[in-house]
């Protein structure tokens, strides 16, 4: 009688459980609506990649993969809600987020539940400064891509009449003040301004900028705003050269600033187009999903690189698949991959690039 009573619970206890137990689950975090969803959609569909590759050989340890979508809104207090979301699903470990300002109070969360995060984007040092042992990072950090743009700035363009703008964000301040570090004893700082992001009306703190008659405006922050910046630049006769980086490097920005990018120069990882190791990325991403975003490959081989430290290691247990991912040495399609003591890529090289005729084509 008792168990007749509870046995529609004991059944939905049976599928619950065993549903986890026959799959694999890895997360997936970033913006997946609003004015950043391109770049979300950029991750979600190099991990689709992944995973699927890897559930055409039969999966891991025999059991299929599955991936969890979180969508955060480019918002730090929805990116929380994800990652406790992401605990609670019980994934093996999270690809995301994209925004640094999402990645850092996210990280928080994995760290307690030990979920392994690995964000294929965010750039800023914080992160991975935490003393986080299942934080991972693929890309590279804005101490050293403010470094080499503040070089680049100096010693390539030879401009020393320099306007620095931001949009306030984790990254966005960072990356401008890593780059205010580096030219402030060489160069004429003659403006240090914040703007807020998602407005579509710029010029008042360009015309405050145009009076300082800056040579180059460098920029921390993402393409949406850099868009209608440059094209405001114009509308308003500011003749600067702009400068900024990974956020920026879209074809999106292109679409949204039209003409006035032509000339803007963006730090960024080298081309992947022209590395053997990228080819069946390449090719097979293009083929499912179009035009590839620039962190695509980072998202295909963070998630490559997940799901085969839970192949070595023979094992799902989130600080056991953590403790093989510190070790790994593992060639991925940007190239080799290993990991430092923080987390960070031992080798993450920026180089400049520039639009010309409404493309990317790097600089140097
Ligand atoms: N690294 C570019 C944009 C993502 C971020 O770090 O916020």
């Amino acid at each position: 009688m008792a168990i007749k009573k509870y046995l529609p619970c004991l059944l939905l206890l049976c599928v619950s459980a065993c549903k986890k137990e026959d799959v694999i689950r890895i997360g997936i975090a970033g913006p997946l609506t609003g004015d950043q969803a391109k770049m979300g959609y950029d991750l979600i569909n190099g991990v689709t990649l992944a995973i699927d590759e890897w559930n055409a050989k039969g999966g891991i340890l025999g059991k299929k993969i599955v991936m969890l979508k979180g969508d955060d809104r480019r918002d730090p207090r929805e990116a929380v809600s994800v990652a406790n979301k992401m605990a609670n699903e019980d994934v093996v470990g999270v690809i995301g987020h994209f925004n640094s300002s999402c990645s850092v109070p996210a990280s928080t969360i994995y760290n307690e539940a030990g979920v392994i995060q690995i964000t294929p984007a965010s750039t800023n040092p914080k992160l991975t400064e935490q003393g986080f042992k299942n934080v991972f990072r693929i890309c590279g950090r804005d101490d050293q891509q403010g470094l080499v743009g503040a070089r680049f700035v100096l010693e390539r363009l030879k401009k020393h009449k320099i306007a620095i703008l931001h949009d306030k964000t984790t990254y966005g301040q960072g990356l401008a003040d890593e780059f205010k570090k580096n030219v402030e004893n060489k160069a004429d700082v003659v403006a240090y301004e914040g703007i807020v992001q998602g407005e579509n009306d710029y010029t008042a703190v360009l015309t405050k900028l145009k009076q300082q008659t800056p040579e180059v405006i460098y920029f921390g922050g993402i393409y949406p705003e850099a868009g209608l910046m440059v094209k405001q630049m114009k509308e308003i006769g500011l003749e600067a050269i702009f400068v900024a980086g990974d956020g920026v490097i879209d074809p999106e920005f292109i679409k949204i600033g039209g003409k006035a990018t032509e000339g803007v120069y963006l730090s960024f990882g080298p081309s992947v187009k022209e590395l053997p190791t990228a080819k069946h990325f390449i090719d097979e991403y293009t083929k499912r999903f179009g035009e590839i975003g620039p962190y695509s490959v980072y998202s295909y081989d963070a998630a490559n690189i997940l799901l085969s430290a839970m192949e070595r290691c023979k094992n799902t247990e989130r600080d056991k698949v953590a403790e093989t991912l510190r070790n790994i040495k593992y060639d991925g399609a940007i190239g080799h991959i290993e990991f430092d003591e923080h987390g960070d890529v031992k080798v993450a090289p920026y180089i400049f690039w520039v639009v010309k005729d409404g493309k990317f084509v790097p600089a140097q």
